[in-house]
């Protein structure tokens, strides 16, 4: 299958005419989209997408979720649909123009509004990803995520999205196409990928190329891709990394702005029908391609060779010849990698998991070069230092005059004897004074007050520094928040200083308990005000007949056991 190299339909409109409805476009009414919406409004706008004119209409959107054909039949498995909140819904008509800005405000599209409803989850869920369950990334998109109303209608382009990395690396599919015209390149395959290049998938795609007697396009997606996914910016310096282990005259990367669904096996013909808009031939597909790992109930959502069924069905349709591939292992005794079903009979064959390898990185232990070039290993290490040298949140809860803030105090200073990590503490009373002096005690306030805490405990965490936070914090809901918030840049630790409310008012260090009862001070919590119980935290304190260094040695143990800090 040789490639039709012709220039594809995008659909912007002409640089004067972009000008003149960029002013124009200024007093529409204007969603501000999501960075989801951000990919997929580039793809749209640059022909990735084609045959699709704008965001799925209700018809259409019936139609991919149900026949993964639009109403006119083109073959289109993945909803792309403008999601947005019901209080903008209501306050468009339809058949008027919106415009679409990016999240500094600049307008890149209009979109004629012809089509709003309110579309059925669960329905989608089901019929797109397999199951109505929130385990799969795009499924808690769609419910925790996403608006509950649709918009619909065809797109005017003004401009692309604004990249400021990469860019000389970015091409849209008419970029693509004349490089391959420049070069003559008529047969291309294309590699995707959302990880790091180890040896496997050099392997892998250098056999690709050479069963399709093809050029090889690697071509990594840096738009969204899983949560937990190595971040693109590494990931690219480790391509780039690599590149000169391919033929340079044979091979190119490209970067694709795609936000990832994790959809399987519709995924895969997505990703398909996306490389033919790019002026793709052939298309690897491998192993679980876009898999969205486990289920709630412990199972993969799809089985491995699932995609690869689907895009062998549609193939000759959509125009793409898939290079389909077993997992790839290496083989000791051959000192090689072999597809898991060509390994010669009674060899010994290695293999590390995407879970080894980052349980590897974080306890900063050996990874073998015959797994992944020196090279790829070391920028991994750079942006993921093993977990004693990463930043992380010991977060204390508990009642007023519980003992949190001098065992807090006492952790920091222990903390700081040890050095090498710079320590915050964001104490309760330190907080109220300095980040959250408006704020009083109703739920609404101390919510605030504690996502205030956990975006300050979130930022020291990602730049590798030690937060340690003391407040209440008497909501179970707010405080699995802030360890989310946590979680994105390194280890939460929820400790529960667990003194019983008799306790702290016979203390009553600050009089506050006495004024609680005689009712001076309202909404005391423990007292006139709630406090849930923290069910599963990593370490309970008991403050009663124990000395305060104790209770800070207590979290240093934990610390230790986590591999946080050095032993
Ligand atoms: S919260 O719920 O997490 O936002 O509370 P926090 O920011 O930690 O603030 C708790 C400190 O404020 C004092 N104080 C009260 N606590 C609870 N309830 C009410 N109504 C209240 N009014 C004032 C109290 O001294 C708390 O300090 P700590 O250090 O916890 O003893």
């Amino acid at each position: 299958m040789a490639s039709n190299l012709a220039p594809i339909p995008e659909l912007y409109v002409s640089y004067e005419s972009a000008q003149k409805l960029k002013v124009e476009a200024g007093n529409l009414a204007s969603h501000d989209l999501t960075p989801r919406q951000i990919c997929d409004l580039e793809l749209l706008m640059n022909g990735g997408f084609n045959p699709l004119k704008g965001f799925l209409t209700e018809e259409d959107y019936d139609s991919v979720v149900e026949t993964m054909r639009t109403k006119d039949g083109a073959l289109w498995p993945m909803p792309v649909t403008l999601d947005v909140s019901e209080k903008f819904a209501d306050t468009v008509e339809l058949g008027q123009d919106i415009a679409l800005r990016d999240q500094e405000g600049v307008i890149l599209a209009t979109m004629t509004v012809t089509d709003k409803w309110v579309p059925n989850k669960s329905r989608e869920a089901e019929k797109v990803f397999g199951a109505d369950d929130l385990a799969h990334p795009a499924v808690n998109y769609l419910h925790n995520h996403a608006g509950a109303v649709y918009l619909g209608g065809p797109i005017t382009g003004i401009q692309q999205p604004v990249h400021y990395d990469f860019r000389a690396r970015r091409d849209t599919p008419n970029e693509l196409r004349a490089y391959f015209r420049k070069m003559g390149w008529r047969k291309i395959v294309a590699f995707q990928t959302r990880n790091p290049l180890h040896r496997a998938h050099q392997e892998l795609t250098f056999r690709a190329a050479k069963e399709a007697q093809a050029n090889l396009l690697i071509h990594p997606v840096v738009g969204m891709t899983k949560p937990g996914d190595v971040d693109h910016f590494t990931r690219v310096r480790c391509y780039e990394a690599v590149l000169d282990k391919y033929p340079s005259s044979t091979t190119h990367l490209s970067l694709l702005n795609l936000a990832m669904r994790m959809a399987g096996p519709r995924e895969a013909l997505w990703h398909a029908i996306i490389r033919k808009n790019h002026g793709l031939t052939h298309f690897i597909v491998g192993r679980d391609h876009a898999g969205p790992g486990k289920n709630s109930q412990g199972e993969d959502f799809y089985g491995p060779y699932d995609a690869q069924e689907l895009v062998r069905q549609h193939q000759e349709e959509v125009g793409i010849e898939m290079v389909d591939f077993k997992h790839m292992v290496y083989v000791q005794e051959k000192a090689q990698y072999y597809p898991i079903d060509e390994v010669p009979e009674g060899a010994t064959v290695l293999n590390i998991s995407g879970t080894e390898l980052r349980r590897r990185l974080a306890e900063g232990l050996e990874i073998p070069e015959w797994f992944s070039f020196p090279e790829v290993v070391k920028e991994l290490r750079r942006t993921k230092p093993p977990r004693a040298k990463q930043g992380f949140t010991v977060f204390f809860t508990g009642f007023s005059g519980s003992g949190k803030s001098t065992i807090a105090n006492a952790l920091m200073v222990k903390l700081m004897e040890m050095g090498g990590r710079p320590v915050t503490l964001l104490d309760g009373d330190i907080v109220r004074k300095n980040l959250s002096s408006e704020l009083g005690f109703s739920k609404e306030h101390r919510d605030l007050n504690i996502r205030r805490i956990g975006y300050v405990a979130s930022e020291i965490t990602k730049n590798g520094g030690i937060a340690i936070c003391a407040p209440i914090a008497p909501y179970a809901a707010t405080r699995r928040a802030v360890r989310e918030d946590v979680e994105n840049f390194g280890a939460f630790i929820e400790v529960h200083v667990a003194t019983s409310i008799e306790e702290c008012e016979k203390r009553d260090r600050k009089g506050l308990y006495k004024l609680a009862r005689e009712g001076k001070i309202k909404e005391f919590t423990g007292i006139s005000d709630p406090y849930d119980v923290p069910e599963n935290p990593e370490l309970r304190v008991e403050t009663e007949g124990t000395d305060v260094d104790n209770c800070a040695h207590q979290v240093i143990l934990k610390l230790e056991q986590m591999g946080l800090i050095a032993g």
